[in-house]
């Protein structure tokens, strides 16, 4: 067996973020507030709220002049960032990306470099939004990351426009020439991203490009230049992919964090940090339209594959236009939480074990010293017998099993290398996800 975390290596910067395993993404901007719906009409062929710009008045999208209106109504009095972070912490969550600019361009602190901001532009709101997420997760211990959109830039006359035929319009949108590009990566890209490092020293920056169409514009030369720029602000801050590994031949190995396409679960793993974001709907700002919702029980699923594989899981939500939670968000956060408040130990530092699929569930693996381990059984599959039999990874000598929850005593029969465990009758019913943990010897084999 491959156990990933071999224990005498030394600390990686990324170990809080695999040891997290779980984090919120939250997207909120000006797009909170039509939240989909434009002059009456459900806009677009992209489910997502967050693109209305480049949807409403179809086939057009929404003239700046009148977008920027939004930045007028902007007064979400009930934002209330030490709320939204208590929420993550109970969901089990560990880390928080805050959408600080998304593709339209408005920040979401009070920028010196663009007057295009939640203060200079949102009266009377006046509130630095992305100070007060940092400050409530400083506050209540969660790591706060920065979500940046540095390629696209609706706003700026030189930002990148959408490509991808799922989003955009006939005739396409003129893309800026390379020199274009280079005054907004020049002056609002780099300087805002600089502002953001200094004044909230993120501990990770989730840049957005995807596919091959952004590597004219988000070419090696670029990808560099804002790679240096964040480390050479604080070497321990990390990278995702998303900066856009397509434009650089080494881009992937530059990076600390491989994302995910949205919503893509892998059914494999890989050898290093790795995350998938998702949404709970169809779309990451809130959608006043989007009744879409996945249960809770599919998202935990989400949250447990991709942990069994090595992964994170990124789960959004879009608070609205007033800053306020959708119930329908709460009540997913919380059943996660009433899981995790059982189950954490089972997710948080643990690793892959092994990448093979069992169809029963997935298993994950905790290292409690040099010699010992905890292995994890996620009973989210299928079960029609009452018991489990399954092949032991190499390297692990199973003693007790117990179910998690109740620590109740399970009986378990080795032969050879596979295992017997025989299953309580009845096992947690309904839609609950039961776990067995195993106490294990780490074996030299
Ligand atoms: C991007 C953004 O456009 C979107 O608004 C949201 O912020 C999300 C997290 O990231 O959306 C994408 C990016 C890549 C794909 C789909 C949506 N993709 O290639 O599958």
């Amino acid at each position: 067996m491959r156990i990933n975390r071999i224990q005498d290596q030394p600390i990686a910067r990324t170990d809080w973020f695999t040891d997290a395993r779980f984090g919120m993404f939250v997207h909120f901007g000006l797009y909170s507030i039509p939240a989909g719906v434009w002059r009456g009409q459900r806009m677009g062929r992209n489910k997502y709220a967050e693109w209305i710009q480049m949807q409403g008045d179809w086939p057009h999208g929404i003239p700046l002049n009148e977008y920027r209106l939004l930045a007028k109504q902007f007064n979400p009095t009930r934002f209330d960032a030490e709320a939204m972070v208590r929420e993550a912490k109970l969901a089990g969550m560990k880390y928080l990306v805050l959408t600080t600019k998304h593709h339209d361009g408005f920040a979401l602190w009070p920028s010196a470099v663009s007057d295009y901001n939640v203060v200079a532009a949102a009266s009377p709101f006046g509130r630095d939004i992305v100070g007060e997420v940092a400050a409530a997760c400083r506050h209540q211990g969660l790591v706060f990351c920065c979500y940046y959109s540095h390629w696209l830039d609706w706003e700026h006359p030189f930002g990148g426009r959408p490509h991808e035929s799922e989003f955009f319009s006939e005739p396409r949108w003129p893309q800026p020439s390379d020199d274009q590009f280079e005054i907004y990566w020049q002056e609002k890209c780099l300087p805002q991203v600089r502002e953001l490092m200094d004044r909230y020293q993120p501990s990770l920056f989730w840049f957005d490009t995807w596919a091959a169409n952004s590597s004219a514009q988000i070419n090696a030369r670029r990808i560099e230049q804002l790679i240096a720029l964040v480390r050479g602000k604080d070497d321990r801050c990390l990278i995702n992919s998303r900066i856009g590994t397509w434009g650089h031949p080494r881009g992937k190995q530059l990076v600390d964090v491989i994302s995910m396409m949205d919503n893509k679960f892998p059914k494999t793993g890989m050898h290093r940090p790795w995350e998938t974001s998702g949404t709970m709907n169809d779309s990451w700002g809130f959608h006043q339209l989007d009744f879409n919702f996945r249960s809770t029980r599919s998202l935990l699923g989400n949250l447990i594959g991709n942990v069994s594989r090595g992964g994170n899981y990124q789960l959004n939500i879009g608070p609205r236009g007033d800053g306020s939670l959708p119930p329908a968000s709460i009540r997913r956060l919380r059943e996660i939480g009433a899981w995790m408040a059982v189950h954490a130990e089972a997710i948080h530092a643990t690793d892959a074990c092994c990448f093979d699929e069992q169809t029963w569930g997935h298993m994950t693996l905790r290292r409690n010293g040099p010699t010992s381990a905890r292995l994890y059984l996620h009973l989210d599959g299928e079960r029609s017998e009452s018991v489990l039999r399954f092949q032991l990874p190499d390297g692990l000598n199973p003693g007790e099993a117990a179910m998690l929850e109740t620590q109740q005593p399970l009986i378990s029969r080795r032969a050879d290398r596979s295992i017997e465990i025989k299953l309580p009758d009845p096992l947690a019913a309904g839609d609950w996800i039961p776990v067995i943990a195993i106490d294990c010897q780490l074996t030299d084999d």
